[in-house]
């Protein structure tokens, strides 16, 4: 599983119509998407998923976030995918974010910062599966 991500292209990003565009970074960028779904997490889904970051103080603000509005849920592939992903995407707060980073690019703030991508290898699996069947991923 080495060579494969997860992602969301988060509620901010899809209101501010930047759909297309991140999909063009990724894909220009090297990664194959092998799995996709335009979605919505309930406020359940979105606690399950951030289950993580239940003791953090920004985790009712997080989960209300990410539940307010659709998602693009997507497995992308490349060779050294987790890493090469957070790099794509940019620190977590936007303004410590490298030109040309997708966060730098199309996220607001720290909460509402456009996309996800996995920390690792062992998440990137336990993520992907959480939206997606195995059917549903066609590598
Ligand atoms: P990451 O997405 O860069 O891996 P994490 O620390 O795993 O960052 O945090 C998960 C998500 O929680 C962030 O992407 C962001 O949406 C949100 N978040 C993190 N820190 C804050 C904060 O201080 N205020 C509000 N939301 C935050
Ligand atoms: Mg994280």
């Amino acid at each position: 599983m080495t060579n494969r991500t997860f992602t969301m292209i988060k509620p901010d990003a899809v209101e501010n119509g930047h759909i297309g565009s991140i999909l063009e970074k990724i894909n220009s960028s090297g990664f194959k998407i092998i799995a996709m779904k335009f979605t919505k997490l309930s406020l359940e889904k979105a606690e399950n998923f951030y289950e993580v970051h239940s003791d953090r103080p920004f985790f009712n603000e997080l989960v209300t976030f990410m539940s307010r509005g659709p998602i693009v849920a997507a497995i992308l592939e490349k060779n050294n995918a987790v890493e090469d992903f957070r790099l794509l995407i940019g620190s977590t707060n936007p303004s410590d974010a490298k030109e040309g980073t997708i966060r730098n690019l199309f996220a607001t703030s720290m909460g509402e910062n456009a996309v996800h991508g996995s920390d690792s290898d062992e998440n990137a699996m336990i993520e992907g599966a959480f939206h997606f069947s195995n059917e549903e991923i066609l590598s």
